[in-house]
């Protein structure tokens, strides 16, 4: 790896002593150089941004709509509120779909944005009409299975009851309408949509179908948004090795998997973030397990698969799963001996949402190389440091604001799926109910930062120069701008999939071309090469 020409100790000291010193005590509870990856520092994390300054952060809305809801195609999501919130969330995120994945001629709605488009006249006399009126309009063109609708900031702030609209919407056109009080700036990030997303679905979907997913070992896969096709790389490994997919949380999904997903025998989670709450409900209610995976990186792969066959520990499973890792390991190996040279010893840095700056370590130590800083815009606490400091986080008002739902055991529904015994014998290689976090992953010395800002991030590539840095749309031209090539994790950029073993190799090649070209380092933006007039105010 490149030379570290600074201890990010000093980094951090350097970075903070530019602040005015109410903002340096804030970040500086942000900024962890971690120490003792075996039993990580506390990290300050799910708090409001400081105002003024420059965050990646999103809002309630897009964690709600955008990210849960977002990826279900036979469902109108429905946007209650000014038209920009629905454009700007016009499948920018590269959520793929394929209608035909469940039989011929599946609803697909994904392509269209469904906008009440609220006027001045909306927010002074109220929205409600004009709700209901797009509900009928929508109901009367696509005949579509479900309709949701999502808050945005007017809505709540006018106080419009989206909850009474879609009950009264529910019974004139007797489709399964529901609503989401979502609004924008509910909790302090998109972290708070994921949560009211989760709340909804169990309310108003999960439980109502009848009938599961047919085949032998039956799982949900829960935090799988199918970016740039991640899900259907992940059906095809699941086909291969003889597992039913019930239900994906919500990669080229439909509203019936939501709907048959409390018959599955285990739950898998992907992103944590996003979709644990969701796992901790089905659980109770209806006695399905659930243990982290990580289908990004090669080797993640295997081992995922490794602890699902590991579940249900028939040797038949076992036996198709090892045949199946051996054979894909074959490409996998053949593409890490041709990229390995020219990328091993390179540094990546990653900021993005909730797991993946977790997740992407993987694939780039499959390359050699090493990640020096990473962070989440809206990760809590497990997220960085692990499940087992849950007890220990302090709920603010921003979060008590979310509702929390009290879940019982549905007796109808429920189904013992282990005994406590089975269970606890299983423990030790599945690791049930639990999520170590990021740190632990990392490197002694490596610095973890939540909500990285923009001066925080120019400092880390000033200072370090990282061959990759990861990030999204926003911070994408301002890095290249400075010499460092980008590579989008959220969007994946034009490319994709990443996930699994073909995604594995995808990505080796995707990372060789980036930090191997240098044209980075060879264009200079005008500000570097033309003369600067300065100006200064003359008080
Ligand atoms: Fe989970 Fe995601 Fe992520 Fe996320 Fe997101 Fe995303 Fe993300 Mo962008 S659900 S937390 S809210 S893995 S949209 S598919 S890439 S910030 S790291």
């Amino acid at each position: 790896m490149a030379k570290i020409e600074m201890d990010p100790q000093r980094w951090k000291q350097e970075v903070l002593k530019k602040y005015p010193s109410k903002v340096a005590k804030k970040r500086d509870k942000s900024i962890v150089v971690n120490d003792d990856p075996s039993n990580p520092a506390p990290i300050q994390a799910n708090v409001r941004t400081i105002p003024g300054i420059i965050t990646q952060r999103g809002c309630c809305y897009a964690g709600c709509k955008g990210v849960v809801l977002g990826p279900t195609r036979d469902i109108v999501n429905l946007v209650h509120g000014p038209i920009g919130c629905s454009f700007y969330a016009w499948l920018t995120r590269r959520n793929f779909t394929n209608p035909d994945s469940e039989g011929p001629n599946g609803d697909n709605y994904m392509m269209y944005a469904f906008s009440t488009d609220m006027q001045d006249s909306n927010i002074v006399f109220g929205g409600e009409l004009k709700l209901k009126q797009a509900c009928r309009e929508a109901f009367e063109i696509f005949k579509p299975k479900a309709i949701g609708i999502f808050s945005t900031c007017p809505v709540g702030l006018i106080g419009d009851d989206v909850h009474a609209v879609a009950r009264e919407m529910k019974e004139e056109l007797g489709i399964n309408i529901f609503a989401f009080s979502c609004e924008g700036y509910k909790g302090v990030t998109q972290s708070a949509g994921h949560h009211i997303a989760n709340n909804q679905l169990m309310k108003h979907v999960v439980g109502l179908g009848k009938t599961p997913a047919k085949g032998k070992y039956c799982i949900n896969l829960l935090g799988e948004y199918n970016i740039g096709g991640d899900a259907f790389e992940l059906e095809r490994i699941f086909e291969k090795c003889g597992i039913t997919l019930n239900a994906t949380f919500s990669g080229n999904s439909t509203m019936a998997q939501f709907e048959r997903a409390h018959f599955a025998d285990l739950n898998v989670i992907m992103c944590h973030r996003s979709i644990n709450y969701v796992a901790e409900m089905m659980e109770k209610k209806y006695g399905i397990h659930w243990f982290k995976v990580n289908f990004i990186g090669a080797e993640a792969t295997a081992k995922s698969l490794r602890k699902i066959a590991g579940y249900f520990g028939d040797q038949d499973l076992k036996d198709q799963v090892e045949a199946f890792i051996i054979e894909e390991l074959k490409d996998v190996k053949k593409a890490v001996e041709e990229f390995y040279p020219h990328t091993n010893g390179k540094m990546a840095m990653m900021f993005v949402g909730g797991s993946r700056a977790h997740h992407y370590q993987e694939l780039f130590s499959e390359l050699g190389m090493k990640t020096l800083s990473a962070g989440y815009e809206f990760g809590h606490r497990d997220d960085y440091e692990g499940r087992r400091v849950i007890p220990t986080i302090q709920v603010d008002a921003d979060s008590r604001n979310i509702e929390e739902l009290t879940i019982e055991k549905d007796e109808g529904l429920y189904r013992e799926r282990k005994t406590d015994k089975e269970k606890e014998k299983l423990e030790p290689s599945l690791q049930f109910n639990d999520y170590e976090g990021m740190m632990v992953e990392m490197e002694k010395g490596t610095l973890v930062i939540d909500d990285l800002s923009h001066y925080e991030m120019e400092k880390l590539i000033e200072i370090y120069h990282p061959d990759v840095f990861c990030a999204g749309i926003k911070e994408k031209y301002c890095v290249q701008k400075m010499g460092i090539p980008l590579k989008q994790l959220h969007s994946y950029d034009y490319g994709g999939p990443y996930a699994g073993f073909k995604g594995a190799i995808n990505f080796y090649k995707d990372i060789d071309m980036i930090v191997n070209t240098s044209i980075w380092k060879l264009i200079k933006a005008p500000w570097e090469t033309e003369e600067i007039i300065e100006a200064e105010y003359a008080a």
